[in-house]
């Protein structure tokens, strides 16, 4: 039902747009037979694990998809990240952005590696080179960018800087499955780029994730390490852990992959019916993908400007969740607010200025083949009518808030 008056919102106790709830992340899941069939045979095979036929095939053929010499599939990306970072010994200090999931800085701090949280450009939300550099002190050892959105990050200056300061350069391209810069997929970058195929990435293994390198060496230590450092049977050779993709997973990343044009077909209308029914409304912007380069299209992400929408992004989530639609407040806070690192680095966010503004503007919204054109324009109409009537809106809701006392 698209709503024309400001009293039908929900939060103002009008029915909710949608019964169902819509959810930001919702897994894709391909062709469900093709899935079953897979599980069948795993199960024939009474191979459940360990470097199973699935998973032998996904590698091959998601390194084929990107043109990368090496895949390596993980039960995360987490896990993904952790791995590189040992493999690459890093140490002491690595730069990474604030803006991003927190898994970012986990990965790195879980290892007693100390995260140095950089500021990001706010025009493309990824590292800004310039903070980079200065952030450089003698105790780094390495720059993980993450490309945000998918959307790359400034491969070319951040490169220059690790070569010149003689630092690792790795990707958390947790994001960015399916993506190019420059022609070239995302996966090529760095030392090593990380995916992740979480159940709500917009390809999927269940849980799942893959370290991908040109390096033949690096690729070695890293398959190494993801399987307790067994180098054959009952033979060791350094220390690792257990980051194996199961077979089943690796069942649901081949059918998953068999899909993935349509996956991006969806997402891609998605994005244009958001921004044909949001262009117009002041304070709101979609962020923009490359349409020079692939884009996996995953992320429809708004920043909302209150000087403009009257509205404050807080308060438009708080709107849109008593529609039942369950838009992110992603990425709030920081990784800088959140602890450890917030009690580490109390005053970390001087240095952020960016960064803070971001996770105040930024949300969300559905996407993935779970929603459709029909559905997005009753979200779109939602937003307009809260940013149209901001004022009338805010003023009945202080109003709700004082009858309820708080
Ligand atoms: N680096 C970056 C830059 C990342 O964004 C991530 C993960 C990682 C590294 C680490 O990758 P993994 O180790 O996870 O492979 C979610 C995801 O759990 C996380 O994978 C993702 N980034 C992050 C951006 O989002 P939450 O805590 O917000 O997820 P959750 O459970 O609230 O789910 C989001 C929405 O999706 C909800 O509305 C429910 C819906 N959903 C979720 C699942 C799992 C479904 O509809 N079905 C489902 O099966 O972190």
């Amino acid at each position: 039902m698209t709503k024309s008056r400001v009293e039908d919102l929900a939060i103002l106790g009008g029915a909710s747009a949608f019964d169902e709830r819509l959810h930001v992340g919702r897994p894709n899941i391909g062709d469900r037979r093709a899935l079953l069939a897979r599980i069948n045979d795993m199960l024939d095979r009474l191979w459940l694990t360990n470097n199973g036929p699935f998973v032998q095939e996904f590698e091959r053929r998601v390194a084929d998809f990107l043109g990368v010499r090496h895949c390596i599939a993980m039960c995360n990306a987490t896990v993904a990240l952790e791995i590189a970072a040992r493999a690459l010994e890093l140490h002491g200090e690595v730069i990474v952005p604030s803006f991003t999931f927190v898994a970012t800085a986990h990965a790195l701090q879980w290892q007693e590696i100390t995260p140095v949280f950089c500021d990001v450009d706010p025009a493309t939300h990824n590292l800004d080179p310039a903070r980079v550099e200065a952030m450089i002190t003698p105790r780094t050892t390495g720059i993980m960018g993450v490309h945000v959105w998918g959307r790359p990050c400034a491969i070319e200056a951040l490169n220059e800087i690790a070569g010149r300061r003689g630092l690792k350069l790795i990707f958390d391209a947790a994001h960015a499955f399916g993506n190019s810069y420059k022609g070239r997929m995302i996966g090529n970058f760095g030392l090593a780029e990380v995916f992740s195929f979480h159940a709500t990435k917009f390809f999927n293994t269940f849980e799942g994730g893959a370290v991908v390198t040109n390096d033949d060496e690096l690729a070695t230590k890293i398959r190494l390490m993801t399987n307790f450092g067994f180098a054959g049977y009952d033979k060791v050779i350094y220390v690792g852990t257990n980051g194996k993709m199961s077979e089943i997973s690796a069942a649901m990343g081949l059918t998953g992959l068999e899909s993935l044009d349509e996956f991006i077909a969806a997402n891609r209308l998605n994005c244009a019916t958001y921004r044909a029914g949001l262009q117009a409304v002041p304070g709101i912007k979609l962020i923009a993908y490359n349409e020079t380069e692939r884009n996996n299209y995953q992320y429809v992400i708004v920043e909302v400007d209150e000087m403009a929408t009257g509205i404050s992004r807080d308060d438009l989530v708080r709107v849109l969740h008593a529609e039942n639609v369950l838009a992110r407040r992603y990425f709030y806070p920081g990784c800088h607010e959140m602890e450890p690192y917030r009690s580490y680095f109390p005053h970390a966010g001087l240095l952020l200025p960016e960064t803070e503004k971001l996770t105040q503007r930024v949300m969300s919204l559905p996407t993935g083949t779970a929603v459709g054109p029909e559905e997005i324009e009753t979200i779109c109409a939602v937003i307009r009518l809260a940013v149209e009537n901001s004022q009338e809106l805010l003023r009945r809701l202080a109003a709700i808030r004082e009858t309820q006392h708080i």
